[in-house]
Protein backbone atom coordinates (compact mmCIF):
# COMPACT_ATOMS: atom_id res chain seq x y z
CA UNK A 1 0.00 0.00 0.00
CA UNK A 2 1.15 3.53 -0.76
CA UNK A 3 1.64 5.87 2.33
CA UNK A 4 0.39 9.02 2.90
CA UNK A 5 3.23 11.31 4.36
CA UNK A 6 1.34 14.01 6.86
CA UNK A 7 2.16 17.26 6.92
CA UNK A 8 1.19 19.63 9.80
CA UNK A 9 -1.03 22.88 8.14
CA UNK A 10 0.84 25.47 6.37
CA UNK A 11 0.75 29.36 6.76
CA UNK A 12 0.95 31.12 3.10
CA UNK A 13 4.35 32.08 1.62
CA UNK A 14 5.64 30.51 5.24
CA UNK A 15 4.58 27.66 4.94
CA UNK A 16 5.90 25.80 8.18
CA UNK A 17 8.49 28.33 9.16
CA UNK A 18 6.03 29.70 11.71
CA UNK A 19 5.90 25.96 13.33
CA UNK A 20 9.36 26.48 14.10
CA UNK A 21 11.72 28.31 16.86
CA UNK A 22 14.15 29.90 15.58
CA UNK A 23 16.50 29.61 18.57
CA UNK A 24 15.83 26.30 18.06
CA UNK A 25 15.29 25.24 14.56
CA UNK A 26 16.16 21.47 15.45
CA UNK A 27 14.50 21.11 19.06
CA UNK A 28 10.89 22.01 17.15
CA UNK A 29 11.34 19.79 14.89
CA UNK A 30 11.99 16.98 17.30
CA UNK A 31 8.48 17.99 18.92
CA UNK A 32 7.23 17.69 15.45
CA UNK A 33 8.16 14.27 15.04
CA UNK A 34 6.74 13.16 18.18
CA UNK A 35 3.16 14.63 17.45
CA UNK A 36 3.35 13.45 13.82
CA UNK A 37 5.19 9.94 13.92
CA UNK A 38 8.69 8.84 12.07
CA UNK A 39 8.09 10.69 8.83
CA UNK A 40 6.77 14.04 7.97
CA UNK A 41 7.08 16.95 5.64
CA UNK A 42 7.28 20.66 6.02
CA UNK A 43 7.55 23.43 3.86
CA UNK A 44 9.67 26.30 4.17
CA UNK A 45 10.80 29.34 2.19
CA UNK A 46 13.23 27.04 0.68
CA UNK A 47 11.37 24.60 -0.79
CA UNK A 48 9.68 21.33 1.18
CA UNK A 49 11.95 18.22 3.06
CA UNK A 50 11.01 14.94 4.71
CA UNK A 51 11.75 14.39 7.78
CA UNK A 52 12.23 10.53 8.96
CA UNK A 53 13.19 9.25 12.18
CA UNK A 54 12.61 5.31 12.73
CA UNK A 55 15.28 2.79 12.18
CA UNK A 56 12.96 1.11 9.39
CA UNK A 57 13.26 4.37 6.80
CA UNK A 58 16.39 5.43 7.82
CA UNK A 59 17.99 1.78 6.68
CA UNK A 60 16.54 2.25 3.61
CA UNK A 61 17.23 5.97 2.95
CA UNK A 62 21.37 4.82 3.57
CA UNK A 63 20.95 3.33 0.31
CA UNK A 64 23.70 5.33 -1.22
CA UNK A 65 22.48 3.78 -4.58
CA UNK A 66 19.40 5.59 -4.44
CA UNK A 67 19.86 8.70 -2.46
CA UNK A 68 22.79 11.17 -1.71
CA UNK A 69 23.84 14.09 0.16
CA UNK A 70 21.87 17.20 -0.08
CA UNK A 71 24.21 20.48 0.64
CA UNK A 72 20.97 22.32 2.43
CA UNK A 73 20.00 25.68 2.29
CA UNK A 74 21.96 26.73 5.32
CA UNK A 75 25.14 24.84 4.28
CA UNK A 76 24.57 26.68 1.05
CA UNK A 77 24.70 30.04 2.52
CA UNK A 78 27.68 28.57 4.62
CA UNK A 79 29.58 27.57 1.24
CA UNK A 80 30.38 31.50 1.19
CA UNK A 81 33.32 30.84 3.19
CA UNK A 82 33.61 27.30 3.03
CA UNK A 83 33.24 27.15 -0.67
CA UNK A 84 33.74 23.29 -2.54
CA UNK A 85 35.37 22.04 0.60
CA UNK A 86 34.49 18.41 2.27
CA UNK A 87 31.73 19.56 4.14
CA UNK A 88 29.50 21.96 1.41
CA UNK A 89 30.46 20.26 -1.51
CA UNK A 90 28.02 17.97 -3.91
CA UNK A 91 29.37 14.58 -4.26
CA UNK A 92 29.53 15.25 -8.08
CA UNK A 93 31.64 18.39 -7.88
CA UNK A 94 35.38 17.24 -8.62
CA UNK A 95 37.11 18.65 -5.57
CA UNK A 96 34.68 16.48 -3.57
CA UNK A 97 36.47 13.48 -4.15
CA UNK A 98 39.73 14.89 -4.71
CA UNK A 99 39.75 16.44 -1.62
CA UNK A 100 38.53 13.14 -0.02
CA UNK A 101 40.92 11.30 -1.95
CA UNK A 102 43.98 13.30 -0.30
CA UNK A 103 43.03 13.61 3.14
CA UNK A 104 41.81 10.24 3.63
CA UNK A 105 44.79 8.65 5.25
CA UNK A 106 45.49 11.89 7.38
CA UNK A 107 42.01 10.91 9.36
CA UNK A 108 43.07 7.04 9.45
CA UNK A 109 42.78 5.41 12.96
CA UNK A 110 46.64 5.09 12.38
CA UNK A 111 47.43 8.86 11.49
CA UNK A 112 46.23 9.51 15.02
CA UNK A 113 49.21 8.19 16.37
CA UNK A 114 51.05 11.15 14.75
CA UNK A 115 48.55 14.08 16.31
CA UNK A 116 48.66 12.32 19.80
CA UNK A 117 51.11 13.83 21.47
CA UNK A 118 50.09 17.50 19.81
CA UNK A 119 46.57 16.70 21.61
CA UNK A 120 47.92 15.86 24.54
CA UNK A 121 49.52 19.10 24.57
CA UNK A 122 46.32 20.90 24.72
CA UNK A 123 44.44 18.87 26.84
CA UNK A 124 47.59 19.29 29.25
CA UNK A 125 47.15 23.22 29.17
CA UNK A 126 42.69 22.48 29.97
CA UNK A 127 44.08 20.56 32.94
CA UNK A 128 46.52 22.60 34.25
CA UNK A 129 44.00 25.34 33.99
CA UNK A 130 41.37 23.47 35.85
CA UNK A 131 44.54 22.16 38.45
CA UNK A 132 45.15 25.91 39.03
CA UNK A 133 41.45 27.22 39.79
CA UNK A 134 40.65 28.22 43.72
CA UNK A 135 38.22 25.69 44.79
CA UNK A 136 35.47 28.39 44.77
CA UNK A 137 36.10 29.47 41.17
CA UNK A 138 33.30 27.74 38.53
CA UNK A 139 34.11 26.14 35.36
CA UNK A 140 32.08 26.78 32.30
CA UNK A 141 32.43 23.67 31.04
CA UNK A 142 30.84 23.87 27.09
CA UNK A 143 33.51 27.36 26.67
CA UNK A 144 36.65 25.54 28.03
CA UNK A 145 35.52 22.44 26.07
CA UNK A 146 35.75 24.55 22.89
CA UNK A 147 39.43 25.81 23.57
CA UNK A 148 40.30 22.99 23.95
CA UNK A 149 38.48 21.46 20.31
CA UNK A 150 39.58 24.93 18.61
CA UNK A 151 43.37 24.96 19.53
CA UNK A 152 43.14 21.13 18.83
CA UNK A 153 42.58 21.49 15.50
CA UNK A 154 44.76 24.58 14.70
CA UNK A 155 47.48 22.93 16.36
CA UNK A 156 46.73 19.11 14.30
CA UNK A 157 45.58 20.82 11.00
CA UNK A 158 48.15 23.42 10.38
CA UNK A 159 50.53 24.04 13.26
CA UNK A 160 48.79 27.20 14.37
CA UNK A 161 48.40 28.02 18.21
CA UNK A 162 45.10 30.18 18.71
CA UNK A 163 46.46 30.25 22.16
CA UNK A 164 42.62 30.07 23.74
CA UNK A 165 43.24 28.82 26.71
CA UNK A 166 45.76 32.09 27.23
CA UNK A 167 42.30 34.54 26.30
CA UNK A 168 39.23 35.53 28.50
CA UNK A 169 37.65 36.21 25.36
CA UNK A 170 37.39 33.75 22.17
CA UNK A 171 40.02 34.48 19.32
CA UNK A 172 38.85 36.96 16.73
CA UNK A 173 38.77 34.44 13.89
CA UNK A 174 35.72 32.31 15.74
CA UNK A 175 34.09 35.37 16.65
CA UNK A 176 34.15 35.88 13.06
CA UNK A 177 33.27 32.00 12.35
CA UNK A 178 30.00 32.11 14.57
CA UNK A 179 28.59 35.21 13.42
CA UNK A 180 28.76 34.41 10.06
CA UNK A 181 27.35 30.48 10.89
CA UNK A 182 24.20 32.13 12.28
CA UNK A 183 23.94 34.65 9.52
CA UNK A 184 24.31 31.61 7.34
CA UNK A 185 21.60 30.16 9.25
CA UNK A 186 19.25 32.89 9.46
CA UNK A 187 19.55 34.21 5.69
CA UNK A 188 17.87 30.68 5.02
CA UNK A 189 14.81 31.08 7.36
CA UNK A 190 14.20 34.29 5.56
CA UNK A 191 12.17 35.43 2.80
CA UNK A 192 13.57 36.95 -0.10
CA UNK A 193 12.62 40.51 0.25
CA UNK A 194 13.22 40.11 3.94
CA UNK A 195 16.68 39.31 3.52
CA UNK A 196 17.31 42.03 0.89
CA UNK A 197 16.66 44.75 3.59
CA UNK A 198 19.37 43.07 6.01
CA UNK A 199 22.20 45.40 4.20
CA UNK A 200 24.20 45.84 7.65
CA UNK A 201 23.91 42.18 8.49
CA UNK A 202 25.28 41.59 4.92
CA UNK A 203 27.91 43.79 5.08
CA UNK A 204 29.40 42.15 8.45
CA UNK A 205 29.15 39.04 7.07
CA UNK A 206 31.08 40.06 3.95
CA UNK A 207 33.68 41.56 6.35
CA UNK A 208 33.85 38.11 8.63
CA UNK A 209 34.47 36.52 5.37
CA UNK A 210 37.33 38.49 4.44
CA UNK A 211 38.65 38.14 7.63
CA UNK A 212 38.58 34.37 7.51
CA UNK A 213 39.86 34.46 4.28
CA UNK A 214 43.04 36.66 5.19
CA UNK A 215 44.15 34.71 8.51
CA UNK A 216 43.86 31.25 6.44
CA UNK A 217 45.69 32.78 3.29
CA UNK A 218 48.70 34.16 5.39
CA UNK A 219 49.07 30.68 7.22
CA UNK A 220 49.22 29.12 3.39
CA UNK A 221 51.43 31.90 2.14
CA UNK A 222 53.71 31.49 5.11
CA UNK A 223 53.69 27.57 5.14
CA UNK A 224 54.82 27.41 1.25
CA UNK A 225 57.80 29.80 2.12
CA UNK A 226 59.31 27.57 4.78
CA UNK A 227 61.03 24.46 3.31
CA UNK A 228 59.36 22.18 6.04
CA UNK A 229 58.73 19.40 3.04
CA UNK A 230 57.39 16.59 5.74
CA UNK A 231 53.97 16.18 5.57
CA UNK A 232 53.37 16.53 9.20
CA UNK A 233 49.77 18.63 9.25
CA UNK A 234 46.96 18.39 7.15
CA UNK A 235 47.79 20.96 5.48
CA UNK A 236 51.28 20.04 4.36
CA UNK A 237 49.65 17.02 3.21
CA UNK A 238 47.64 19.13 0.70
CA UNK A 239 50.30 21.15 -0.02
CA UNK A 240 52.35 18.48 -0.84
CA UNK A 241 49.88 15.21 -1.95
CA UNK A 242 48.08 14.56 -5.20
CA UNK A 243 45.25 13.15 -5.98
CA UNK A 244 46.13 9.39 -6.41
CA UNK A 245 43.71 8.65 -9.19
CA UNK A 246 43.79 12.11 -11.18
CA UNK A 247 47.38 12.77 -10.17
CA UNK A 248 46.81 16.23 -9.48
CA UNK A 249 47.04 18.26 -6.57
CA UNK A 250 44.10 20.72 -4.86
CA UNK A 251 44.34 24.52 -5.83
CA UNK A 252 45.42 26.78 -2.98
CA UNK A 253 41.69 28.37 -3.02
CA UNK A 254 40.53 24.94 -2.19
CA UNK A 255 42.84 24.04 0.64
CA UNK A 256 41.67 27.70 1.65
CA UNK A 257 38.13 26.01 2.04
CA UNK A 258 39.32 22.94 3.52
CA UNK A 259 41.21 24.59 6.61
CA UNK A 260 38.21 26.78 6.93
CA UNK A 261 35.33 23.66 6.73
CA UNK A 262 38.32 21.64 9.22
CA UNK A 263 37.86 24.58 11.66
CA UNK A 264 33.56 24.78 11.11
CA UNK A 265 33.17 21.17 11.24
CA UNK A 266 35.73 19.93 13.50
CA UNK A 267 35.72 21.96 16.83
CA UNK A 268 32.02 22.58 17.79
CA UNK A 269 30.47 19.16 17.51
CA UNK A 270 33.76 17.97 19.42
CA UNK A 271 33.21 19.95 22.05
CA UNK A 272 29.43 19.40 22.17
CA UNK A 273 30.31 16.06 23.03
CA UNK A 274 32.55 16.44 25.37
CA UNK A 275 30.46 18.76 27.32
CA UNK A 276 27.47 16.11 27.16
CA UNK A 277 29.71 12.93 28.08
CA UNK A 278 30.86 15.36 31.19
CA UNK A 279 27.55 15.87 31.96
CA UNK A 280 26.05 12.26 31.79
CA UNK A 281 29.18 11.46 33.81
CA UNK A 282 27.97 13.63 37.05
CA UNK A 283 24.52 12.62 36.85
CA UNK A 284 25.21 9.13 36.58
CA UNK A 285 27.53 7.91 39.66
CA UNK A 286 27.74 4.34 38.98
CA UNK A 287 29.21 4.81 35.49
CA UNK A 288 31.16 7.54 36.83
CA UNK A 289 32.80 5.05 39.24
CA UNK A 290 33.40 2.36 36.53
CA UNK A 291 34.76 5.26 34.42
CA UNK A 292 37.38 6.24 37.34
CA UNK A 293 38.19 2.63 37.57
CA UNK A 294 39.22 2.04 34.12
CA UNK A 295 41.05 5.26 33.65
CA UNK A 296 42.79 4.38 37.30
CA UNK A 297 44.03 0.75 35.82
CA UNK A 298 44.86 2.05 32.29
CA UNK A 299 46.05 5.84 32.54
CA UNK A 300 49.63 5.01 34.61
CA UNK A 301 51.39 7.81 34.46
CA UNK A 302 50.04 11.60 33.71
CA UNK A 303 50.53 11.45 30.10
CA UNK A 304 48.88 9.00 28.37
CA UNK A 305 50.46 7.19 25.55
CA UNK A 306 48.51 6.56 22.20
CA UNK A 307 48.17 3.24 23.38
CA UNK A 308 46.34 3.89 26.30
CA UNK A 309 44.37 5.74 25.19
CA UNK A 310 43.01 3.11 22.53
CA UNK A 311 42.88 0.84 25.72
CA UNK A 312 39.68 3.55 27.24
CA UNK A 313 36.74 1.15 25.77
CA UNK A 314 34.83 2.29 28.70
CA UNK A 315 34.79 6.28 27.85
CA UNK A 316 34.49 5.38 24.53
CA UNK A 317 31.25 3.69 25.21
CA UNK A 318 30.38 6.87 27.30
CA UNK A 319 31.00 9.06 24.26
CA UNK A 320 28.95 7.14 22.27
CA UNK A 321 26.74 6.99 24.27
CA UNK A 322 26.51 10.92 24.85
CA UNK A 323 26.36 11.09 20.99
CA UNK A 324 23.08 8.28 20.88
CA UNK A 325 21.02 10.98 23.01
CA UNK A 326 22.32 14.21 21.97
CA UNK A 327 24.04 14.17 18.95
CA UNK A 328 25.90 17.02 18.15
CA UNK A 329 25.33 17.32 14.63
CA UNK A 330 21.59 16.73 14.61
CA UNK A 331 20.57 16.33 11.38
CA UNK A 332 21.64 16.12 7.43
CA UNK A 333 20.17 15.87 4.68
CA UNK A 334 19.66 13.66 1.69
CA UNK A 335 18.19 13.89 -2.02
CA UNK A 336 16.54 10.94 -4.26
CA UNK A 337 18.59 10.29 -7.40
CA UNK A 338 15.88 9.09 -9.13
CA UNK A 339 11.81 8.29 -8.73
CA UNK A 340 11.82 5.79 -5.90
CA UNK A 341 9.81 4.28 -3.10
CA UNK A 342 11.04 4.85 0.35
CA UNK A 343 10.77 1.46 1.90
CA UNK A 344 8.62 0.09 -0.18
CA UNK A 345 5.33 2.42 0.51
CA UNK A 346 6.08 6.05 0.29
CA UNK A 347 6.94 7.28 -3.72
CA UNK A 348 9.59 9.95 -4.09
CA UNK A 349 10.15 12.06 -7.06
CA UNK A 350 13.70 12.49 -8.11
CA UNK A 351 15.19 15.64 -5.96
CA UNK A 352 12.74 14.77 -3.23
CA UNK A 353 14.62 15.86 0.15
CA UNK A 354 14.97 13.86 3.02
CA UNK A 355 16.02 15.03 6.15
CA UNK A 356 17.54 12.41 9.25
CA UNK A 357 16.54 13.49 12.26
CA UNK A 358 19.19 11.80 14.58
CA UNK A 359 18.28 12.50 18.22
CA UNK A 360 15.16 10.91 17.33
CA UNK A 361 15.97 7.85 15.28
CA UNK A 362 18.19 7.26 18.25
CA UNK A 363 16.02 6.61 20.38
CA UNK A 364 13.85 4.45 18.42
CA UNK A 365 12.64 1.69 20.75
CA UNK A 366 12.53 -0.62 17.72
CA UNK A 367 15.83 -0.25 17.55
CA UNK A 368 17.44 0.58 20.83
CA UNK A 369 14.60 -0.90 23.24
CA UNK A 370 12.32 0.52 25.92
CA UNK A 371 15.07 2.12 28.04
CA UNK A 372 15.71 3.71 24.88
CA UNK A 373 15.42 7.51 26.75
CA UNK A 374 18.07 6.17 29.29
CA UNK A 375 22.08 6.52 29.49
CA UNK A 376 23.27 3.25 28.99
CA UNK A 377 26.46 3.31 27.95
CA UNK A 378 26.41 -0.92 28.31
CA UNK A 379 24.54 -0.88 24.87
CA UNK A 380 27.96 0.07 23.29
CA UNK A 381 30.03 -2.99 24.90
CA UNK A 382 29.54 -5.53 22.83
CA UNK A 383 29.79 -3.99 18.89
CA UNK A 384 27.83 -6.73 16.72
CA UNK A 385 24.90 -5.74 19.37
CA UNK A 386 24.56 -1.91 17.94
CA UNK A 387 22.06 -1.28 15.57
CA UNK A 388 24.57 1.11 13.02
CA UNK A 389 21.22 2.00 10.68
CA UNK A 390 19.95 3.01 13.99
CA UNK A 391 22.98 5.36 15.00
CA UNK A 392 24.41 7.87 12.68
CA UNK A 393 25.71 10.41 14.53
CA UNK A 394 28.42 10.67 12.01
CA UNK A 395 26.39 10.81 8.84
CA UNK A 396 26.48 8.02 6.07
CA UNK A 397 28.31 6.40 3.74
CA UNK A 398 31.06 8.02 1.51
CA UNK A 399 30.25 11.35 2.42
CA UNK A 400 30.26 10.51 6.56
CA UNK A 401 32.07 12.03 8.96
CA UNK A 402 35.83 11.92 7.84
CA UNK A 403 37.01 13.68 11.50
CA UNK A 404 35.36 10.44 13.44
CA UNK A 405 38.60 9.15 14.64
CA UNK A 406 39.97 12.36 15.00
CA UNK A 407 36.78 13.30 17.20
CA UNK A 408 36.85 10.18 19.43
CA UNK A 409 40.63 10.12 19.94
CA UNK A 410 40.64 13.82 21.12
CA UNK A 411 37.42 13.40 23.49
CA UNK A 412 38.47 10.00 24.68
CA UNK A 413 42.08 11.35 25.55
CA UNK A 414 40.73 14.74 27.13
CA UNK A 415 37.94 12.59 29.13
CA UNK A 416 40.70 10.03 30.39
CA UNK A 417 42.94 12.54 31.47
CA UNK A 418 40.43 15.27 33.69
CA UNK A 419 39.01 11.51 35.05
CA UNK A 420 42.52 10.91 35.98
CA UNK A 421 42.99 14.07 38.02
CA UNK A 422 39.34 15.77 39.18
CA UNK A 423 36.52 14.97 41.22
CA UNK A 424 33.35 17.20 39.40
CA UNK A 425 31.43 19.04 41.54
CA UNK A 426 27.81 19.83 40.04
CA UNK A 427 27.11 22.75 42.26
CA UNK A 428 24.20 24.27 40.50
CA UNK A 429 22.39 21.11 40.40
CA UNK A 430 22.28 21.32 36.63
CA UNK A 431 19.04 20.73 34.47
CA UNK A 432 19.91 19.85 30.92
CA UNK A 433 18.95 22.93 28.67
CA UNK A 434 20.02 22.43 24.93
CA UNK A 435 21.40 25.00 22.94
CA UNK A 436 21.15 25.22 19.02
CA UNK A 437 23.85 27.07 17.14
CA UNK A 438 24.50 24.56 13.72
CA UNK A 439 25.25 22.18 16.95
CA UNK A 440 23.83 21.33 20.30
CA UNK A 441 25.28 21.82 23.66
CA UNK A 442 24.55 21.82 26.90
CA UNK A 443 23.38 25.37 27.53
CA UNK A 444 24.55 27.17 30.41
CA UNK A 445 26.51 23.97 32.13
CA UNK A 446 28.73 25.26 34.82
CA UNK A 447 31.00 23.05 37.37
CA UNK A 448 33.73 23.20 39.78
CA UNK A 449 36.29 20.76 40.53
CA UNK A 450 38.31 19.16 43.14
CA UNK A 451 41.86 17.29 43.02
CA UNK A 452 40.92 13.62 43.85
CA UNK A 453 42.50 12.59 46.58
CA UNK A 454 45.50 9.88 45.63
CA UNK A 455 44.82 5.98 47.22
CA UNK A 456 48.64 5.48 46.90
MN1 LIG B 1 32.34 15.83 11.11
C1 LIG B 1 30.86 15.46 8.01
C2 LIG B 1 29.38 14.88 12.58
C3 LIG B 1 33.88 15.90 14.13
C4 LIG B 1 35.15 17.09 9.62
N1 LIG B 1 30.47 15.29 10.43
C5 LIG B 1 30.07 15.16 9.10
C6 LIG B 1 28.71 14.69 9.05
C7 LIG B 1 28.29 14.54 10.35
C8 LIG B 1 29.39 14.91 11.21
C9 LIG B 1 26.92 14.09 10.82
C10 LIG B 1 27.88 14.47 7.80
C11 LIG B 1 27.19 15.73 7.40
C12 LIG B 1 26.25 15.61 6.22
O1 LIG B 1 25.93 14.52 5.75
O2 LIG B 1 25.81 16.67 5.73
N2 LIG B 1 31.71 15.51 13.00
C13 LIG B 1 30.47 15.11 13.40
C14 LIG B 1 30.47 14.94 14.85
C15 LIG B 1 31.74 15.22 15.29
C16 LIG B 1 32.53 15.57 14.11
C17 LIG B 1 29.25 14.53 15.67
C18 LIG B 1 32.34 15.20 16.67
C19 LIG B 1 31.82 14.60 17.69
N3 LIG B 1 34.18 16.42 11.77
C20 LIG B 1 34.64 16.28 13.05
C21 LIG B 1 36.04 16.65 13.08
C22 LIG B 1 36.39 17.02 11.81
C23 LIG B 1 35.22 16.85 10.99
C24 LIG B 1 36.91 16.64 14.34
C25 LIG B 1 37.71 17.48 11.26
C26 LIG B 1 38.82 17.51 11.89
N4 LIG B 1 32.88 16.24 9.17
C27 LIG B 1 34.10 16.75 8.80
C28 LIG B 1 34.13 16.88 7.36
C29 LIG B 1 32.89 16.40 6.88
C30 LIG B 1 32.13 16.00 8.06
C31 LIG B 1 35.30 17.41 6.55
C32 LIG B 1 32.45 16.27 5.43
C33 LIG B 1 32.97 14.96 4.87
C34 LIG B 1 32.59 14.72 3.42
O3 LIG B 1 31.44 14.93 3.04
O4 LIG B 1 33.48 14.30 2.68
Amino acid sequence: AIGIIPQPKTYGPLGNLPQLDLHQPSQSIMKLSYEYGPIFKLKFPTGTGIFISSAELVEDAADESRFDKLVNAPLQKVRAFSGDGLFTSWTKEENWRKAHNILLPSFSQSAMKGYHSMMVDIALQLVQKWSRLNSDDRINVPEDMTRLTLDTIGLCGFNYRFNSFYREKPHRFIKSMGRALDEAMNQSNRLGVQDKLMIKKKRQFNRDIEYMFSLVDRIIEERKKSDSHEAEDLLSRMLICADPVTGEKLSDENIRYQIITFLIAGHETTSGLLSFALYYLMKHPEVLAKAYEEVDQVLTSPIPTYQQVRQLKYIRMILNESLRLWPTAPLFSLYAKEDTLLAGKYPLKRRDVVNILLPVLHRDPHAWGTDAEEFKPERFADPKNIPHHAFKPFGNGQRACIGQQFAMHEATLLIGMILKQFEFIDYTNYQLKIKETLTFKPDNLYIKVLPRISES
